[in-house]
C-alpha cells in the first residue's frame, strides 16, 4: 500500500514535532525508542501507555499471536465470562439479589442465575420487608415481614410482623399486630410504619420493639392505603388505591395538633402501587393499566416508563416494585378473582426496567406460588422499597436532594393549611398543597409538562386520564425494538450497564460523559445499543460509490485533507481507509464540513435525524466512513483527544458481517488502574460487543478497543462524533488542504465557506 510508507514517515516526523506536548514520561519513552532503533510496537510492549498527540492511546502486547488467540477465545467464552464478571462488579462480594413477597412465600430471588432460596411458606399472605438486625460488615442477618392470613380460606385473623433468618429462614421473633388487611410495612430508622388498610390508617411503630408510638387513621377502607414510603424527615408518603384512580399523599405525623394530609398528588394511576423516590420523582405502577411510570410531585405530571403491552392476554396488573441501579424491578401479574390470587398456580413474572432508556431488560416467569406482592431489596438497605438503591448498598441518590420540593413548600405554609376535600378528579395529575390556596393550575402544570419533557429525563411526556394516547406515547418513548433489547441485555449480562445522562433531541440516550471521561471510564458502560435503522439507500451509495473516493489522493484533490496531524488511522489502523465528511479538531470547537459531505447528505442527514434528532444534527464535530479491508485488524486503542471527552461517538455499521469482531477491553484498563502489570494474555477479557448492520450503537471509545475482521469482506462502518453543544459547521471548498498545528485545525481562509444558507 503506497500510502503506509509516507504515513509512517510523516509519523516519525510529526512524533519529533510534538515531542514537547507529550508528558515527560512519554517523552522519554519516545526518545528511548528512537535511540534504540526500536519500532513504537515493540516500546508499547512493555505494556505501558502513552499518550499520543492525536491522543490515543494504545497498549500492545509483544506476543501478539497470543493475543489473537486469547481473543479468539473469549469472543465464545465471553458471555460466560462477563455473567461472573457482571456479578462481581455490581454487587462486590454477595451476589446482587431480590426478596419477593407473595400470596404464598418469602424467598430470596438471584437475577444472575434466575435461581430462588425460599425463606418461608404456606402460612399465609406476605407483604412489607425491611431488614433487621445487621452485623459489623453491614450484612443483613435478619430481615421482617408481614404475614396475614389467605384472604380465601383464612386459617386465623391474626396478622404479624415475623423476623427470620435472612439466610436460614428460621424464624427469630414474631410480634402480633393491630393491623387488618395489612398492604405494607416498611422501616426508617427507629420507626416502622404499618399501613392498616381495613382500619384506614398508618400506624408507626417502636423498632425494634414494634410497640405502637401513634396510629394515623386519616383515611377509609375504600380509599385503601397500601405502599408507605417514608421519604422526608418525619413525613410519610401512602399511596392511596381508591379501588380505581389512585392518590399519592403525605402525611406530616407531627402536625399539629394532629397527624394529617399535607400534601396530595391526584391521579397517579389506576389501583396504583409502589412508590420508589428516584432523582426527583416517583417511580410508581399504575397497575392496572399494567404501566411503570414516573411521577412528578412538584406538578402531579404523570410520565409513562414502560407499558406492559395492551394486546396481551390475560391483562397484566403490576405489584411490587424497587429500584436497584437506575433499574425499575416489579411485578407482572396475571389479574384473576380474589379466590385465585393464593393458588398455588399463579406464578407472576419479574420484569426489570431500565429507567435511563425505558427499555425492558427482561421478564421472568418466578416461582412465586400466588400474587406477587412485594419487591424488596432489604439487604442493600432499610429504605429498599422506596428510594432508589445501589447494588453496592445504600441508597443511590445520583446528586438529588433527598426530600421533595413538596416538603418544603408545604411545611413552609403548614400553619395556614385546613384540609381542603379532595379534588373533583377533573384534572390528570395534580398535585395540590393542602391548606395553600394555590392548587396546580392549568399554567402551573403546562411549565411542569415543559420542564419535564426538557430535562432530558424521558423526552414526552403523557399524561394520566383521559389522554387516550398515553399507552403509544410510553411506546414511543422506550426502546422497543427487540434487537436493541436484546444487545442491551448481552451488555448487561456482560456486567457492563450502559450509565445515561441526558438524551438527544430524537429521545434517544446517551452516556454519561463525566463517567466516560472518569478514570474508571468503562463504568458507564462499553456500549449503548440506540436503534435499528434502514440503512438501504447508505448501503448502496457507499457500495456504489467510486472506489477512488476512497483514496487519499484522490480525496486531497475533490475532498479536502488535514496535514500535520499524527496519522493515527494508518499508526493503528494500517488496514482502514478513511473518508472524512466532518472533521474538527482537538477542542471540537473548530468544525469543518469537507466536500464529500454533500455527496452523502441526502442518505446520511435522514439517519443523523433519526438517531440524534433534527435540533441536534448541527452538534456533529467529525464524521467519516471507515472501511476495513478483509484481513485487517484494529489494533487495541483508546480514543483521548477532545472528540472523545467532550462528544459521543456512535457507530452505524454500513457493511458487516458476523465474522467482524468489534472488540472493547474494560478489563485490561481495570487491572491497569490497579496498578496490576497486564500480561500478554490479559487481553482475553476483551469483549465482543453486539454488531448488526443498521444497528446504531454507542461506543465508549475511552476504553480500549479493537477490531478484528476475520472475514472476506470489506467492512464499512460509518462514525459519527457528537457534542453535547451545538457547533457552526463550515463548509470547506474541495481540494482544501488544512494544517494541524498544536492540535488546532489552521485551513485558508479564502478555501473556507459559510454553513449552507
Ligand atoms: C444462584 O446464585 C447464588 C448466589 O451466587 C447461589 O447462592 C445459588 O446457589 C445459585 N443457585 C443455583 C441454582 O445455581
Ligand atoms: C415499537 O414502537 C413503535 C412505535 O411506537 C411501534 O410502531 C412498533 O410496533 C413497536 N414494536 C414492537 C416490537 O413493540
Ligand atoms: C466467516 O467465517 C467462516 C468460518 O471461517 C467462513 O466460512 C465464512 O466464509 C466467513 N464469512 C465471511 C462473510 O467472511
Ligand atoms: C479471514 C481474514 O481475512 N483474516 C485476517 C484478519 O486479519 C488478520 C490480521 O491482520 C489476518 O491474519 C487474518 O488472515
Amino acid at each position: 500500500m503506497p500510502a503506509t510508507s509516507t504515513a509512517s514517515r510523516s509519523r516519525v516526523g510529526h512524533a519529533y514535532k510534538h515531542l514537547k506536548f507529550l508528558s515527560p514520561r512519554a517523552r522519554k519513552l519516545l526518545s528511548i525508542s528512537f535511540a534504540a532503533g526500536l519500532c513504537f510496537f515493540a516500546l508499547l510492549s512493555l505494556s505501558i501507555y502513552v499518550k499520543d498527540p492525536d491522543s490515543i492511546r494504545t497498549r500492545k502486547n509483544e506476543d501478539r499471536s497470543s493475543q489473537r488467540r486469547s481473543l479468539a477465545v473469549s469472543s465464545t467464552g465471553a458471555k460466560r465470562i462477563g455473567r461472573q464478571k457482571g456479578m462481581s462488579v455490581s454487587s462486590g462480594n454477595k451476589p446482587f439479589r431480590l426478596i419477593l413477597a407473595s400470596h404464598n412465600r418469602l424467598f430470596w430471588y438471584y437475577p444472575g442465575n434466575d435461581s430462588i432460596h425460599v425463606l418461608h411458606e404456606g402460612e399465609g399472605v406476605h407483604y412489607g420487608v425491611f431488614p433487621g438486625e445487621v452485623d459489623n460488615n453491614a450484612q443483613m442477618k435478619t430481615v421482617w415481614n408481614v404475614i396475614r392470613p389467605h384472604n380465601w380460606h383464612p386459617k386465623t385473623s391474626q396478622e404479624f410482623l415475623v423476623q427470620f433468618d435472612a439466610e436460614t429462614g428460621r424464624e427469630v421473633n414474631r410480634v402480633r399486630i393491630e393491623s387488618r388487611f395489612t398492604h405494607d410495612a416498611v422501616r426508617r430508622g427507629d420507626r416502622v410504619y404499618v399501613a392498616n388498610t381495613e382500619g384506614g390508617e398508618v400506624q408507626e411503630l417502636h423498632f425494634p420493639d414494634m410497640k405502637l408510638v401513634r396510629g394515623m387513621r386519616l383515611f377509609t377502607l375504600k380509599q385503601h392505603v397500601n405502599t408507605l414510603a417514608p421519604l422526608d424527615d418525619g413525613a410519610v408518603w401512602a399511596v392511596l388505591h381508591n379501588l380505581g384512580k389512585s392518590d399519592a399523599v403525605k402525611i406530616d405525623p407531627n402536625a399539629d395538633p394532629r397527624p394529617r394530609v399535607v400534601a396530595e398528588v391526584k391521579e397517579v394511576g389506576l389501583k396504583a402501587h409502589g412508590l420508589v423516590f428516584w432523582r426527583g420523582q416517583f417511580v410508581m405502577l399504575d397497575s392496572e393499566n399494567g404501566a411503570l411510570v414516573a411521577v412528578d410531585p412538584a406538578t402531579g405530571a404523570v410520565r409513562h416508563l414502560w407499558q406492559a403491552p395492551q394486546t396481551e392476554d390475560p391483562p397484566k396488573f403490576l405489584k411490587g416494585l424497587c429500584v436497584v441501579d437506575e433499574v425499575a424491578y416489579f411485578g407482572l401479574n396475571v389479574w384473576g378473582p380474589r379466590s385465585d390470587r393464593d393458588s398455588l398456580e399463579n406464578n407472576a413474572e419479574l420484569a426489570a426496567v431500565d429507567l435511563n432508556t425505558g427499555a425492558l431488560l427482561w421478564r421472568r416467569t418466578v416461582q412465586t406460588r400466588g400474587l406477587l406482592n412485594i419487591v424488596a431489596a432489604p439487604g442493600l438497605g432499610e429504605a429498599s422499597t422506596y428510594r432508589a438503591m445501589a447494588s453496592t448498598g445504600g441508597v443511590a441518590e445520583a446528586g438529588f436532594a433527598p426530600s421533595t420540593t413538596t416538603s418544603d413548600s408545604s411545611t413552609g405554609n403548614a400553619a395556614a393549611i385546613t384540609a381542603t376535600p379532595h379534588g373533583d378528579g377533573e384534572a390528570a395529575g395534580r398535585t395540590r398543597y393542602l391548606g395553600q390556596e394555590t392548587s396546580s393550575s392549568s399554567k402551573q402544570q403546562h411549565q411542569g409538562l415543559k420542564a419535564a419533557g426538557t430535562n432530558q429525563d424521558m423526552g414526552k411526556v403523557a399524561r394520566s386520564g383521559k389522554d387516550g394516547g398515553k399507552a403509544k406515547d410510553a411506546l414511543a418513548l422506550g426502546i422497543n425494538d427487540t434487537e436493541v433489547i436484546a444487545a442491551t441485555q448481552q451488555l448487561i449480562d456482560m456486567g457492563y450497564r450502559p450509565k445515561t445522562s441526558g438524551r438527544w433531541a430524537s429521545g434517544r440516550p446517551r452516556l454519561d460523559l463525566k463517567i466516560k471521561n472518569s478514570r474508571q471510564s468503562w463504568d458507564a458502560g462499553i456500549s449503548l445499543p440506540l436503534m435499528q435503522v434502514n440503512i438501504d439507500k447508505l448501503k448502496e451509495l457507499v457500495l456504489g460509490m467510486p472506489d477512488e473516493m476512497w483514496s487519499p489522493e484522490r480525496q486531497r484533490r475533490e475532498n479536502a485533507a488535514v496535514d500535520g496531524r499524527k496519522d493515527n488511522m494508518n499508526k493503528f489502523k494500517p488496514g482502514v481507509e478513511a473518508l472524512y465528511m466532518v472533521f474538527s479538531d482537538q477542542s471540537t470547537e473548530h468544525v469543518y464540513r469537507f466536500p464529500y459531505y454533500d455527496y452523502f447528505k441526502s442518505a446520511i442527514e435522514p439517519l443523523l435525524e433519526q438517531i440524534v434528532g433534527k435540533e441536534d444534527v448541527n452538534k456533529v464535530v467529525r464524521l467519516q466512513f471507515a472501511r476495513m479491508k478483509p484481513g485487517t485488524e484494529i489494533k487495541p486503542h483508546q480514543d483521548m483527544g477532545g472528540y472523545a471527552k467532550f462528544a459521543h461517538r456512535i457507530h452505524l455499521p454500513v457493511v458487516t458481517n458476523p465474522n467482524v469482531s468489534f472488540q472493547v477491553c474494560p478489563e485490561v484498563e481495570r487491572q491497569a488502574s490497579l496498578g496490576r502489570r497486564v500480561a500478554a494474555t490479559s487481553t482475553k477479557d476483551c469483549l465482543p460487543i453486539p454488531m448488526a448492520e443498521g444497528m446504531v450503537f454507542e461506543l465508549n471509545n475511552r476504553v480500549m478497543h479493537l477490531v478484528l475482521n476475520r472475514s472476506n469482506l470489506k467492512r464499512v462502518q460509518m462514525v459519527v462524533d457528537v457534542a453535547e453543544e451545538p457547533r457552526v459547521p463550515r463548509r470547506l471548498k474541495p481540494g482544501t488542504v488544512c494544517n494541524y498545528d498544536h492540535a488546532v485545525m489552521v485551513c485558508p481562509q479564502e478555501n473556507v465557506l459559510p454553513d449552507y444558507p
